[in-house]
């Protein structure tokens, strides 16, 4: 286990931690390796330094993260922190395609990132998905202030899914117009802390002792269900942000989201329990010993002790992590509405017999510019959404509007969205489209209640819409995408362009992130075509 003994001189550590913001620099040599980590398959995998996983990142608020990165690997790559607001440092964000062009083979870039937020996230790969095929690792930041409820240690659990072949094979099958779709499940393994879930090491708890369990989903698109039968789960944090502390009996991830919960133990040492991680999909059957998979790990109050094993019904989820339930422990009240976008998420054959994801009618595909460097480059032209290109699906926001976004999914899909720079109020869940089972209980709507919880990512349900808001109070280009990558790859995204007048005043971009498009040949300057103005030539067609 990864994990840091807090005590209870939070205080005293408060005052030493101000005087010290320091910088965390890590050297990352991102290349390929060859390994086995789900203990059947052995295949090529993106590393750091020669190794898989990468190490966790830990940080203090306050600190700046150094990230060296040098690109070992034959295609561009680029790091993304997800959760992490890039206030002022838009270009730093790694949206590849988006924020800068990929960081090219052989070369380096410095990411500097400030920790000015505390909880817990992750950093993973954000150019052609090579967060699928290892780049991704925790990164936990430290609070300066006492956390919503006391623990005496914090420890890491980060959930990752492992297929037996790379993201772009998968996705060339997915798309192959000969396999109807959806294509035969390769399903995949769970990863528990970077290895086969059922060799991860014990979790070692001691009688009357408090545990912060940071769970992470770092998968692309399996969810994970996360429980420790025998003990209650307190959450104090969803995505980086602080909540009421509410009790629940499991946790259900979505792709890239996470929760900290504090468990106390039991007084006694006479058993040891286990914990239950159940990876499943839910938009194939169940097929026995592969949808879902189960692992359990111990968690040890005394070694040789009984195992006392409790078995619980797949009907948990009536207690599961559920975001309208959440409250926001800073007590922000819901923000009215300025302007509201309705969309209906899909997923169909185009006439070119590809089959495209869409949020808002037309899947997205990055311009040839990085949007980033029209909104810098285009003077007054950049506050109309034409000039990015229509398949870039952007929409120009003024400063510090509220935005209310409704994602309607009436699908027997599920999404998982994710907006960089921002978290939402999740306000409310209801149903969307006529369920494919006739015979299914109807859904309700279910809304907050107060303090609308935050997060930065959030899971739209089969059959379901999910309603939430955000400030546009961070000048800079955002993309707000799924974050299952295939829906991602197949278009489910759009860019939201806040404020570009501001950004304009003030923001520069680092002339590194220039020079690298320009050793690709990626134009710095111009709409999305890379032309003046309007004129859009140059551009792909829009698939029809
Ligand atoms: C490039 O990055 C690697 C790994 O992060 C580092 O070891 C090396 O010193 C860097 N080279 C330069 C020129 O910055
Ligand atoms: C993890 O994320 C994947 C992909 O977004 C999602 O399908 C899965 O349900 C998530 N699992 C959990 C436990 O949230
Ligand atoms: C993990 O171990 C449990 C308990 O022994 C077993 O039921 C389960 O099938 C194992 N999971 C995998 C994926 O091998
Ligand atoms: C693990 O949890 C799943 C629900 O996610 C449940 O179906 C399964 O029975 C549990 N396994 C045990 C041994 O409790
Ligand atoms: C969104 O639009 C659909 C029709 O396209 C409509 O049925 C639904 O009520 C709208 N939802 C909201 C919240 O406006
Ligand atoms: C799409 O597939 C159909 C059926 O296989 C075929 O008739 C048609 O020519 C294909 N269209 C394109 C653009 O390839
Ligand atoms: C954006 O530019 C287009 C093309 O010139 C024009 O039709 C449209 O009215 C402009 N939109 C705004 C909001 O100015
Ligand atoms: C539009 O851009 C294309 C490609 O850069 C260029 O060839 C063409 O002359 C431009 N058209 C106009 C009207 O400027
Ligand atoms: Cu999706």
């Amino acid at each position: 286990m990864f994990r840091l003994s807090l005590g209870f001189t939070l205080v005293a550590i408060e005052l030493v931690l101000l005087a010290q913001a320091a910088r965390v620099v890590h050297d990352w040599d991102i290349g390929y390796l060859t390994v086995n980590r789900d203990g059947y398959t052995t295949r090529r995998a993106i590393g750091v330094n020669g190794q898989l996983p990468f190490p966790p990142v830990y940080a203090t608020k306050g600190d700046t993260l150094v990230i060296n990165v040098h690109n070992s690997l034959d295609l561009p790559t680029s790091i993304h922190a997800h959760g992490i607001f890039q206030k002022g440092t838009n270009y730093m964000d790694g949206a590849g395609l988006i924020t800068q062009c990929g960081i090219p083979p052989g070369e380096n870039f410095t990411y500097e990132i400030n920790a000015d937020q505390a909880g817990t996230f992750w950093i993973h790969g954000h150019y052609s998905h090579q967060n699928v095929d290892g780049l991704r690792t925790p990164l936990v930041i430290y609070d300066i202030k006492p956390a919503v409820l006391e623990y005496d240690e914090d420890m890491l659990i980060f959930l990752e899914e492992w297929y037996p072949n790379e993201f772009n094979s998968r996705m060339a099958e997915i798309l192959n117009p000969l396999v109807p779709f959806p294509p035969p499940p390769s399903f995949p393994y769970g990863l528990i802390n970077g290895i086969n879930g059922n060799n991860t090491a014990p979790i070692t708890f001691v009688p009357g002792g408090k545990y912060r369990l940071r769970v992470i989903n770092m998968s692309s698109t399996e969810w994970f269900k996360f429980s420790l039968p025998g003990h209650q789960l307190q959450i104090i944090e969803a995505d980086g942000v602080d909540s009421v502390p509410h009790t629940v009996d499991g946790l259900d991830l979505g792709p890239g989201q996470r929760y900290s919960v504090v468990v106390t133990a039991h007084d006694t040492e006479q058993y040891n329990y286990q914990y239950n991680v159940t990876l499943y999909a839910n938009f194939i059957p169940f097929i026995p010993g592969m949808n879902p998979r189960y692992y359990l790990g111990l968690i040890e109050y005394k070694p040789g002790a009984p195992v006392k094993t409790l078995t619980q019904s797949d009907d948990f989820l009536t207690e599961w992590s559920d975001d309208v339930v959440l409250k926001a422990w800073d007590q922000q009240p819901l923000m009215p509405v300025d302007k509201t976008f309705n969309w209906t998420t899909g997923t169909t054959k185009y006439s070119n017999n590809l089959t495209y994801s869409i949020l808002d009618d037309i899947p997205f595909q990055p311009p040839l510019v990085p949007p980033l460097f029209s909104a810098m480059s285009m003077g007054d032209l950049a506050l109309n959404s034409t000039i990015y290109g229509p398949q870039t699906r952007a929409h120009v926001l003024r400063l510090n509007e509220v935005v209310e976004i409704v994602v309607n999914n009436p699908s027997s899909l599920y999404h998982t969205m994710h907006l960089h720079g921002h978290a939402f109020q999740v306000t409310e869940y209801g149903p969307s489209g006529t369920q494919a089972d006739p015979n299914a209980p109807p859904i309700p709507v279910r809304k907050f209640s107060e303090w609308p919880m935050r997060r930065d990512t959030f899971v739209v349900p089969a059959f379901h819409y999910t309603k939430v808001r955000f400030l546009a109070d961070n000048p800079g280009v955002w993309i707000f995408h799924c974050h299952m990558d295939v829906h991602f790859a197949m278009g489910l995204a759009v860019t939201f362009v806040e404020a570009p007048d501001v950004l304009q005043k003030q923001q520069t971009i680092p002339q590194g992130l220039f020079d690298m498009c320009h050793r690709q040949g990626v134009p710095t300057w111009g709409n999305g075509a890379g032309n003046a103005a309007f004129n859009l030539t140059g551009l792909p067609p829009i698939p029809s």
